[in-house]
């Protein structure tokens, strides 16, 4: 018996998108969706890794270790996590486009390894649509569509994406190969080029982050239409994240923090902090979120606090007035909770902290996610590391 080369779908089904000739353009090549390909391999490459670091340094394993310096450090690592997942979304949308008509391909299944393959790129494609759609969610902090938990979603679901990407790199790296190896076809078309569309996606991708990436990179900030945070913006010239109204603090008149290590414990009212040693550094805020923004920071060092208690070494457990919610504390490890840089501060650029900054006091510590820079800070505690 005969096999035709390319089996057609049943006559019932051969119209829209399943008949013959559906899909017109000349555009869609091997070599497109290569560089296409290519270009979104990196930027997912470098988005996962630096979502791993900050996934690490927020939930660090017991092997993990992060350095207090250089200070800027995670501002870069964060800042191109959130930058490389929204110019990934032009990307995205460009090599769907190119592959799409796949998704008709008749039969559908031709074996067990290509039903396999399909899945792979099934799963490949849900996980990153998943990915680029809660991040984007999450930096808008627009929870409602999302009822689980993000962090974890976000986190498991990038393993699956990842997995999936290794799969199809290694049975498309082939193709990919062979497609940028020959002297491209020429296009029959007298409207856009190949050229001309990689280009529009590239500049789709560059205006992309232009409007964005002024949220933590200061000179572009006016430039940062589509950011959902300027960095200047907020009370004192910072934004806010969590409002005192909306953690609901009241600082009791008889606030005290409580600092505890193995010579025992103390209890300081904010006169009492006022009183010690102050310090003023310079040090940035970095959101998880991407925005990140600078501020002159006053109070006392956290080393000197934890000194009089008897301090060595071990970690810093800090605490915070606020209640239920899993940014009420933190954990200050030892690079951290050694650093001069560390303070437990009270004024921000030369005033009292704003309520929403933390008043009466917060942490502020080096080259650390922003989600870890403590607010309303009441007690401070060593804890074995
Ligand atoms: N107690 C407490 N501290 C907190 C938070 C919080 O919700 N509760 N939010 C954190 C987050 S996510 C960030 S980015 C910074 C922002 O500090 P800011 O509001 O002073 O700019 O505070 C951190 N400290
Ligand atoms: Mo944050």
């Amino acid at each position: 018996m005969l096999r035709r080369p390319f089996p057609t779908p049943p006559a019932a089904l051969r119209r829209g998108p399943f008949r013959r000739g559906a899909f017109t353009s000349a555009l869609r090549s091997p070599r497109l969706t290569s560089h296409l390909g290519l270009l979104l391999a990196v930027a997912f490459g470098v988005c996962f890794l630096t979502g791993l670091l900050s996934h690490a340094i927020q939930h660090p394993p017991d092997w993990f270790w992060w350095p207090a310096r250089p200070v800027w450090l995670y501002r870069v690592t964060q800042g191109l996590h959130v930058a490389t997942g929204l110019a990934s979304v032009p990307l995205l949308g460009a090599k769907l486009w190119s592959v799409y008509p796949k998704l008709f391909a008749w039969p559908p299944f031709r074996d067990l390894a290509h039903a396999l393959e399909r899945c792979s790129v099934l799963l490949l494609a849900s996980t990153a649509i998943f990915q680029l759609v809660t991040g984007i969610l999450n930096i808008a902090r627009w929870y409602a569509p999302m009822p689980f938990g993000f962090v974890a979603a976000h986190h498991w679901t990038a393993w699956l994406a990842v997995g999936a990407l290794l799969v199809h790199v290694a049975v498309k790296l082939p193709i990919v190969r062979r497609a940028l190896s020959r002297t491209p076809r020429a296009v029959p078309t007298d409207g856009l080029s190949r050229r001309d569309l990689l280009a529009a996606v590239g500049a789709t991708a560059a205006v992309v982050t232009v409007a964005t990436v002024g949220q933590t990179v200061r000179p572009l900030r006016d430039l940062s239409v589509l950011a959902p945070r300027r960095p200047d913006t907020g009370p004192q010239g910072l934004p806010v994240n969590t409002s005192a109204a909306a953690a609901r603090i009241t600082v009791p008149a008889d606030f005290r923090v409580t600092v505890t290590g193995p010579a025992g414990r103390h209890a300081f009212t904010v006169a009492d902090l006022a009183a010690l040693p102050q310090h003023t550094v310079s040090l940035p805020i970095t959101c998880v979120e991407g925005w990140s923004a600078d501020a002159r920071w006053t109070g006392v060092r956290v080393r000197d606090l934890m000194a009089m208690v008897g301090f060595v070494d071990g970690s810093v457990l800090v605490e915070s007035l606020q209640q239920d919610s899993p940014y009420r504390s933190s954990v200050l490890a030892p690079p951290h909770a050694h650093d001069d840089l560390t303070l437990l501060a009270l004024r921000l650029n030369g005033e009292i902290l704003h309520p929403d900054h933390g008043y009466p006091c917060r942490l502020i510590a080096p080259n650390r996610p922003g989600v870890l820079q403590t607010k309303w800070v009441t007690a401070l505690t060593v804890v074995p590391s």
